[in-house]
């Protein structure tokens, strides 16, 4: 499955899922796609590259396109044995455009390579792990040379009534000029019109319409509608697009989110895409036990905790009214880290893709960067800068945040439009959580960041799944319910707070290479509130009363 609705009825699509050939070091085997090749017995822990391929049927000559949602970490991909794309990093789909591409049977192959090579700026040893293989799904086209290559939908709020404003890119691959007609309809509307495309060349056409019918999304009734796009050349349908989109509009209202002018508290986790026996190739029945499970503890929100997350996921949440802090990828990357020679361009390419295709998902609601990362240095800070200018670029309608770990040092708390904290007092360090929490609180007024909406990113603490001592010792189930309580009860309690999220939902795998994450008992991090097979531990029951509690309270 691609995406939870069908985004075409005109266009030919086919999934490349099944089983693919795998070669690697002189083996040779099949693995299951989408899938981590860690689940093969001689690929475990495996680290380097190896050759994913197999066939495909094409019934007439045609353009072809092929779309991979994720391939990790990077991706080099052959049509019969030619070049055509590669890719770096794992979280972000990429495709390529085949034209005049006889009918017949033509073969796919795709280097995968999860090592950490000199090349990888953000795919490095970290308290997360870093699977391989095509471990989301992708799909092969049969496209018209002259083909939709987009649709972006921004709804907005005028004179109290839905209007939207939706950008149809059109790519003509041919080498004559091409008349066209599109006509788009969407929550009982229809536009059309009528236009040449230049050849080799995109078209872009915007159209901005009101829509008197359409009812919000929001968290509690998350209403969605399709965008149909159908393109025509001389009567004759050649190519569509169909997205799911929502009306809805965020703000900041001084210290609050708010979403149609509602103000809304978040009570999210983090979630890394981590199972216990399939790493990160998560299918559908996981996602959506995930969501139910969150759903259960109260939670309406979740952070893609450290980078953009699958669509299948993220059109759960649209479904479910579940909100969506969703980041670039990175993980508490030191000065050092960020002056690699290729992490602007690595950090920019996956913000560019993250918002190109997932900005139709209503439940995103924050935009997130560079977690943990230099944002106490200066050098760091210029870093930051192009970060948050970058997405105010390509999407104003949405705040943005950058989860800090640099109590009382943060010196970029004036460019996010939401502070953010992760803070684990009572696990890393003593202190009671209110003492410190009230300490941080006078800091962020004394910088740029006073009177900003503040969200709690990360707090939590170790519990090994079914370690139960009545001393509630550190690494107790009894221990980590006993901190994230106190965590919450003072978070909750304060209108100067607009959401927390939980470190973390499940237990994930860390990577060896890195000998303080190899630290971690299990070489997992070790602080879901369920353990990585979904087990709750004692504080999936806490955070549920205490949800409940606050939730009541409008919290
Ligand atoms: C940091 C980081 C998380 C995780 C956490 C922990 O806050 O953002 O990814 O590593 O610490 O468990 O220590």
């Amino acid at each position: 499955m691609i995406r939870l609705f069908d985004q075409h009825r005109i266009r030919s699509q086919r999934e490349l899922d099944g089983m693919w050939r795998l070669e690697a070091e002189g083996k040779v085997c099949s693995v299951p796609v989408p899938g981590c090749i860690e689940q093969l017995p001689d690929f475990r822990s495996y680290r380097g590259r190896v050759l994913l391929s197999r066939k495909i049927y094409i019934k007439k000559k045609s353009c072809v396109r092929l779309e991979f949602k994720g391939v990790s970490h990077t991706a080099e991909v052959l049509f019969d044995d030619l070049p055509v794309v590669r890719h770096y990093n794992a979280y972000t789909a990429f495709e390529a455009v085949i034209a005049d591409v006889d009918a017949g049977e033509h073969e796919i192959k795709v280097w995968v390579d999860n090592s950490f090579n000199e090349e990888s700026a953000l795919h490095i040893p970290n308290d997360y792990y870093t699977y391989g293989g095509i471990i989301r799904p992708a799909v092969y086209e049969e496209i018209s040379p002259v083909y939709i290559k987009r649709l972006h939908f921004t709804p907005y709020r005028e004179k109290g009534v839905w209007r939207g404003r939706t950008e149809i890119e059109i790519e003509n691959l041919g080498q004559s000029s091409m008349p066209v007609r599109l006509d788009v309809s969407l929550c009982r509307k229809t536009s059309f019109c009528e236009t040449e495309v230049e050849p080799y060349s995109v078209k872009r056409i915007v159209f901005d319409d009101s829509y008197e019918e359409a009812e919000s999304w929001s968290p509690e009734s998350p209403s969605l509608y399709f965008a149909d796009a159908v393109l025509s050349i001389n009567s004759q349908p050649v190519d569509d697009m169909i997205e799911r989109v929502g009306f809805r509009e965020i703000a900041i209202d001084g210290r609050r989110l708010t979403i149609n002018g509602q103000p809304v508290f978040l009570r999210g986790f983090n979630r890394h895409e981590d199972y216990g026996t399939i790493g990160s190739a998560l299918p559908l029945q996981l996602m959506a036990q995930d969501i139910d499970l969150m759903q259960e503890m109260g939670a309406n929100a979740v952070r893609t905790s450290h980078y953009p997350n699958d669509e299948r996921f993220l059109d759960l949440c649209d479904e479910r009214g579940i909100m969506v802090w969703e980041e670039n990828h990175a993980r508490g990357l030191s000065i050092e880290q960020m002056n690699h020679p290729n992490f602007e361009r690595q950090c920019e390419d996956c913000i560019a893709e993250m918002i190109d295709q997932h900005r139709n998902h209503p439940a995103i609601v924050i935009w997130g960067i560079l977690n943990e990362c230099a944002s106490h240095l200066e050098e760091g800070r210029a870093k930051y800068m192009r970060q948050y200018e970058q997405i105010k670029g390509l999407d104003k309608t949405r705040p943005t945040t950058s989860a800090t770990c640099h109590h009382f040092s943060d010196i970029c708390l004036d460019m996010p439009d939401i502070v953010s904290l992760n803070t684990y007092t009572g696990w890393y360090w003593g202190d009671a959580v209110d003492e410190w929490h009230e300490k941080e609180m006078s800091w962020i007024d004394s910088t740029p960041g006073a009177g900003k909406p503040v969200i709690i990113s990360e707090f939590g603490a170790g519990a090994i799944y079914g370690y139960r001592d009545r001393s509630r010792c550190k690494w107790s189930e009894e221990r980590q319910s006993d901190i994230i309580a106190e965590h919450l009860r003072t978070y909750l309690e304060d209108d100067r707070i607009t959401g927390v999220f939980i470190w973390q939902f499940a237990d994930c795998k860390v990577t060896e290479e890195n000998n303080w994450f190899a630290g971690r008992a299990k070489c997992h991090n070790n602080k879901g509130v369920v353990d990585e097979y979904r087990r709750p531990k004692e504080s999936f029951e806490t955070v549920k009363e205490l949800f409940a509690a606050y939730a009541q309270r409008g919290r």
